[in-house]
């Protein structure tokens, strides 16, 4: 595939200003009138031919102002059709196609799941269903209209409002008409055709519209459609009260399918969903899954303006409406649950995700500058980082200036298709401070590493604080400039207490503790100080950096008891939990206290705040760990250290930990609301480290949770616990729950997941004999996600294994994969990601898998570039 690339943008020479498609439904052989009305772009080129892109279609004609074309006025192939001109100023096109949905297995474009109709366009799939200027600057005005038998597809669905809806008579067929008033851009098209159980209410806007507000799941499945409603009415509200936005069309859908690439879809009023993120029951859902719902939920329903209204001018942009509607829905959870929590899991999944990606071969900038398969870019940079640049944003002007920026953004952008300079100008100019050098975070790839160092004067009574920032080579990117960073911070005294802020006018630090980090270095002295402080840094996570301080154990432990940030207060433990795995991996036993002051914790504070001690409990990740160290990796022995860490803390802890998971039973019914989660989450938490401790006890405590639970929160809890137990009781446990969920995909792909991620020899022959469960396919993203995906993403003893067979087990699934479904494929290969990091020989067997799979004759572009790139 060729490279696009950033500077090479241009208008396109035509727009399209509307839109006008019947679509007649079959199975295999869907038929595609449109008509398009066709203008030159006064920002195009003069004389240029109309060109179209085309994917895998059959076309049956091609009409312009009423004549048929014959072959030898246009050019077309699958892939493209071209009009050479000459071209009036504008016309009316008509295009026919054929599609066959059935057969696509890539689930782009038109497709069939769980014998429903369903479309993904998003980034270029629309191009698979009729010809068409397919980019995100070619806005129209779409009426749709579908046509099926009635008993194949009696529910029909596409953008906008209803406008008409009737039987054909006599033939068993009838139609629906759809009309979207918003201008929007192809990849916002959607439509949805067959029989679905739907669960409505009615909405009414803060200025008194009414809409209705629809989940619609496959048969049979609608008793579980009602958190996502839901939590649909109340990101409806919330952005109405936040953001001042309120929805614009009669009615909002929300369709769930089985077959579906990603998360879900934001098509102008009519979302469409995997499954997964609309469907719960306290039986079949744990408090993470409605987490998920309601964060996929919100995230769709929020780019209605962020995405929808304002869209972006190129692929280029795509964080301006990913990263900050990825910003929008973290704040609607914080507001709808624990904010400290909520930022501590973000800031979990930007490490694990984002760091990782940053610090290897796939690292790109926020806005990448070049490409090759878009489809590619959809990743934790554009999303997480993205995000965390808006939350920069916000803390650097503070938050009235942003509101005003936001309602800037919206008034001034609405209708049009923006770009990163458009947002950030609303934020100057609301602000009146330059963003010129913040901007660099969306060019500059790699994660900045902030060092601090301090040193106290008893005498003069002064605390001097130097920080200073460098960011590491990344791709492309040899060297790098300063960044603009925003480090909240507070001083901590010995005893806990909060010391005063007071600094020489050098340096400025704010009364909410913010100081501006811009330079490669910079020196805070504060003053009138009565004892030696210890800071307290990077507060909330105030900026997506690695901080690397001096603190001593004993100060750490200070934070971990006293910080009034409680980010700081749980990252305090989490490093001090890493100098113990790391000191035991060079075979050191040292006593940092923390268990100590674990222990306290979790007698004291613990019990108020259940979710965030859960958070305190878990320990760092395997790969928190190995981001640590950094280099020449072996896997296995950050295993072992972590769980020797693990094993010593959890008997250490044992009567607390006991104490805690019984206290923390309840015989009330379930209901997934903040309290109850975090409790759920604690009890889990506790469990996992008091079986870790004393495997015995925990077996037995494991299998009466899983006997007893009345919902999947703690039914899996104790089965993740069981399975890490080699024995009997972890078979039978398997057992059980696969017959109680033998008819559920979604529950049987947690257990597909806990399988893959058993840190055993074992599981490379297991995931063989998973992949030829009845209940498997490798025609469905998420039992592949589930089986080969939690695998390579989760197990990094197994994947990473000394012999390679882990990376040949991928390497081959991704290979297998590829013809079918390549967005999937490729998404699986980046588990190859942090592969320069390990130490020589599974370097060596990593990279030999990798080029395997790129010396592959026939490769999709999807799935050679990430080899390509992951390679160079
Ligand atoms: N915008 C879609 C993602 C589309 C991915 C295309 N490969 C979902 C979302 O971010 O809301
Ligand atoms: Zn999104």
């Amino acid at each position: 595939a060729p490279v696009v690339r950033l500077e090479d943008y241009r208008p396109t020479d035509f727009l399209i200003d509307t839109v006008v498609l019947d679509i007649a439904l079959d199975a295999t052989a869907t038929r595609v009138h449109a008509d398009f009305s066709v203008r030159r772009n006064p920002a195009g080129r003069a004389d240029a031919p109309l060109v179209l892109q085309g994917d895998e279609l059959v076309l049956l004609s091609v009409t312009r102002d009423g004549v048929r074309l014959t072959a030898d006025q246009y050019q077309a192939d699958p892939q493209g059709l071209i009009l050479p001109g000459p071209l009036p100023e504008s016309f009316s096109l008509t295009i026919e196609t054929m599609v066959n949905p059935s057969a696509n297995t890539k689930l782009m474009g038109l497709y069939r799941s769980g014998g429903n109709y369903c479309t993904q366009c998003e980034a270029e799939g629309f191009r698979r269903i009729t010809y068409f200027l397919d980019r995100p600057d070619v806005l129209s005005v779409y009426t749709t209209r579908l046509e099926a038998a009635r008993a194949d597809a009696p529910l029909l669905l596409a953008n906008g409002n209803l406008v008409e809806r009737g039987d054909i008579p006599g033939t068993g067929r009838h139609y629906a008409v759809w009309h979207d008033p918003h201008p929007k851009p192809a990849y916002l098209f959607a439509l949805v055709g067959g029989t679905l159980d739907t669960l409505a209410e009615e909405f009414v806007t803060a200025s008194g519209r009414k809409v209705e507000i629809a989940v619609h799941v496959e048969a049979g499945k609608r008793e579980r459609a009602a958190y996502a409603l839901d939590a649909l009415r109340r990101s409806m509200r919330w952005d109405e009260t936040t953001f001042g936005r309120e929805y614009d069309l009669d009615v909002f859908n929300v369709v769930a399918v089985s077959d579906f690439n990603m998360g879900a879809m934001e098509n102008k009023g009519l979302n469409i969903f995997n499954d997964k993120y609309v469907l719960a029951s306290s039986d079949t859902a744990t408090d993470a899954d409605y987490a998920g719902i309601e964060t996929v939920i919100a995230h769709e329903y929020f780019h209605n303006w962020t995405g929808n209204r304002i869209t972006c001018r190129d692929w280029f942009q795509l964080c301006l409406k990913e990263g900050l509607t990825v910003f929008r829905d973290q704040e609607f959870s914080a507001d709808e649950r624990s904010r400290p929590v909520k930022r501590i899991a973000d800031v979990r999944t930007l490490r694990t995700q984002q760091f990782a990606e940053d610090s290897g071969p796939l690292s790109h900038p926020v806005r990448p500058r070049t490409y090759r398969e878009i489809n590619n870019f959809y990743t934790a940079t554009v999303y997480e980082k993205g995000a965390e640049i808006v939350r920069m944003l916000r803390s650097l002007i503070g938050p009235a200036a942003f509101r005003r920026g936001m309602d800037l953004y919206f008034a001034r952008c609405d209708g049009t298709a923006a770009t990163i300079e458009d947002f950030l100008g609303c934020f100057a100019e609301a602000s009146g401070r330059d963003l010129g050098h913040f901007a660099q975070w969306y060019e500059q790839a790699g994660t900045p590493v902030v060092t601090a160092s301090g040193q106290y004067d008893a005498a003069a009574g002064t605390y001097r604080l130097t920080l200073s920032q460098a960011t590491p080579p990344t791709p492309g990117q040899p060297t790098k400039a300063p960044m603009v960073i925003p480090i909240v911070l507070g001083l901590v005294g010995a005893s806990g207490d909060a010391l005063p802020i007071a600094t020489t006018n050098e340096a400025t630090v704010d009364a909410d503790g913010l100081f501006v980090l811009d330079s490669a270095n910079a020196t805070i002295t504060f003053t009138g100080l009565t004892e030696r402080p210890v800071p307290s840094l990077l507060r909330g996570f105030s900026a997506p950096v690695r901080l690397e301080s001096e603190l001593d154990d004993d100060d750490l432990v200070v934070l971990f008891r006293h910080d009034s940030d409680p980010f700081n207060q749980w990252q305090a433990g989490q490093t001090l939990a890493t100098r113990l795995i790391l000191a035991a991996m060079r075979g050191e036993t040292v006593n940092t206290r923390f268990g100590e002051a674990l222990g306290h914790f979790l007698d004291s504070d613990a019990r108020n705040d259940p979710a965030f001690a859960a958070q305190v409990l878990a320990l760092p990740s395997e790969a928190d760990i190995a981001r640590d160290i950094g280099r020449d990796i072996n896997p296995t022995a950050i295993h072992n250290a972590r769980l020797a860490v693990k094993r010593a803390l959890g008997a250490e802890l044992a009567p607390h930990l006991n104490a805690l998971h019984g206290a923390l039973q309840s015989s009330e019914a379930y209901r997934p609301d903040a309290a109850n989660t975090g409790r759920r989450a604690l009890r889990n938490a506790a469990l996992d480290l008091l079986a870790a401790g004393d495997a015995t006890e925990g077996a037995a405590r494991a299998t009466a949770q899983f006997d007893e639970a009345d919902n999947m929160t703690e039914r899996l809890g104790a089965l993740a616990v069981l399975v890490l137990i080699p024995g009997a009781a972890r078979d039978h446990a398997l057992a059980t729950f696969a017959a109680r969920y033998g008819d559920n995909p979604l529950v049987l792909d947690k257990w597909f997941a806990l399988q893959a991620g058993i840190p055993e020899e074992g599981t490379l022959d297991r995931i063989t004999e998973l992949a030829r469960h009845p209940a498997f396919s490798m025609g469905n993203p998420n039992r592949i996600r589930a089986l080969f995906g939690s695998f390579a993403m989760t197990n990094a003893t197994q994947f990473n294994r000394e012999d390679g067979r882990g990376y040949d087990l991928i390497a081959d699934t991704v290979l297998a994969l590829d013809a079918r479904n390549p967005q999937v494929a490729a998404r699986l290969l980046t588990a190859f990601r942090t592969w320069r990091v390990l130490e020589p020989i599974r370097r060596g067997k990593a990279e030999a898998a990798l080029r395997r799979v790129a010396a592959t004759q026939g490769l999709s572009p999807d799935v050679s570039d990430i080899a390509g790139r992951s390679l160079e």
